[in-house]
């Protein structure tokens, strides 16, 4: 035995290898009077406390003082690597200048794009770095992250690259998304066909040369890729082993939820504008909605119709959507409590989508997002008593300490 937390207050934590959904979303375990046992960096033991101790005597205690405990926290949706922020956008905002519009005009997006083109990989990296270091802090432990800031070949590739090093050097488990279909960049403004031809012919298969990618997104959205370029595109990357996702109606309902369905995406993100239709087809086709409330409140959007989407039988996952455009926010509890007030979901609900569901949308679920005896011992101590506490103390960072496959790491 390595580790030992000893003296929860209250273990609370999903259970399973897969996305919950309806009801179940809610049904987690909660054990007080608690304690976990570590070896390898793999949970061996949850539950009840334990009299007289089983435990060797070498093995580490760690007292939690009767505070919460829960699994490591999952962010399934960010755009973590890029250069430069977007700062200079927010007057542009508080004008009233929509996002798509103050992409049409050159910004968003593109303008990262040419921050990250002119980054080199270890500056970008070195940013990527801090900014895990600042996530693990919040809570997570594994998270997901995107390219698409590249759209050239190697500027795609640049990006991978800087995820597959920041997933071997530093603690915090990062999944790689291919993500070429963010936008058209500008020096192909007027040949669209021409940078789908050169995301199929060439990025796809330099990607899959190197390994770089387990996941394939496109945005889907008005005036960026429409429904149909972004089904040719996902059904071609899935022919290259990649797994779909895809950023759906978040801003208008274009059908973006049926095309997951119809490609049989892991996950859509989003959501806001979902049909019943798409909700519908989604349910049917186990796609999880990775939610993202942080970019509802600072688009001062609506917010996703979660309750409806658990009704219907979709798991439903919370992520951040971490980018310096349209959510310039990495902390995971401030989604979760959104979420809570937002969504109206219960903590329960809200525990699970940042935990399990979360872990199942980046493929996953099998070895993180649950406290189960085999998976990695990535844990959470709150400074608080309860569940309730974390959604209630919103704007404060409530954790104590993380630990990271066995390891204290925070
Ligand atoms: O940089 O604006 N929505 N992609 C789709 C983003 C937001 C990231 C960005
Ligand atoms: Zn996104």
């Amino acid at each position: 035995m390595d580790l030992v937390l000893k003296n929860i207050g209250l273990l609370a934590t999903p259970t399973g290898t897969s996305a919950v959904t309806g009801a179940e979303q809610r049904d987690i375990t909660l054990i007080s009077d608690a304690e976990i046992g570590i070896r390898d960096g793999k949970i061996v033991y949850a539950g009840k406390a334990q009299e007289p101790s089983p435990y060797p005597a070498a093995a580490k205690i760690i007292d939690c003082g009767g505070r919460l405990v829960t699994p490591g926290l999952v962010d399934a949706h960010t755009h973590l690597v890029f250069g430069g922020w977007r700062q200079k956008e927010l007057a542009l905002k508080l004008e009233g200048k929509s996002y798509l519009e103050i992409l049409k005009s050159g910004g968003g997006i593109l303008s990262t794009v040419e921050h990250t083109r002119a980054a080199s990989e270890s500056e970008l990296t070195d940013k990527g770095r801090a900014l895990l270091a600042e996530m693990l802090m919040f809570g997570v432990t594994a998270c997901e992250a995107k390219s698409g800031y590249g759209l050239s070949v190697n500027d795609e590739l640049k990006q991978l690259r800087v995820i597959r090093t920041l997933d071997i050097t530093q603690p915090v488990d990062i999944v790689p998304t291919f993500m070429g279909a963010h936008a058209i960049p500008k020096e192909y403004s007027d040949d669209r066909a021409g940078y789908i031809n050169l995301i199929l012919t060439e990025m796809l298969p330099a990607v899959m040369r190197e390994q770089l990618a387990e996941f394939c997104d496109i945005f889907c959205e008005t005036a960026v890729f429409t429904p149909e370029e972004s089904l040719h595109i996902l059904l071609e990357a899935k022919k290259h082993g990649l797994i779909p996702k895809i950023h759906a109606d978040e801003i208008d309902p274009i059908g973006g939820a049926e095309i997951a369905a119809k490609c049989n995406a892991i996950s859509a993100e989003h959501l806001i504008q979902a049909t019943d239709d798409g909700i519908r087809s989604m349910a049917e086709q186990n796609v999880i909605a990775v939610l993202l409330p942080a970019t509802s409140f600072y688009l001062d959007k609506p917010f996703a119709r979660a309750r409806d989407m658990i009704n219907a039988g979709v798991a439903v996952a919370i992520a951040t959507d971490f980018n310096p455009g349209s959510s310039p926010c990495l902390n995971m509890q401030f989604a979760m409590n959104l979420a809570c007030l937002k969504y109206k979901m219960t903590p329960a609900e809200v525990l699970t989508a940042a935990t399990l569901n979360g872990a199942a949308a980046i493929n996953l679920a099998e070895t993180h997002g649950s406290l189960d005896v085999g998976k990695h011992a990535d844990i959470v101590i709150w400074e608080a008593p309860d569940l309730e506490y974390i959604f209630y103390r919103y704007g404060s960072n409530l954790v104590k300490n993380v630990i990271k496959n066995g390891v204290v790491s925070y």
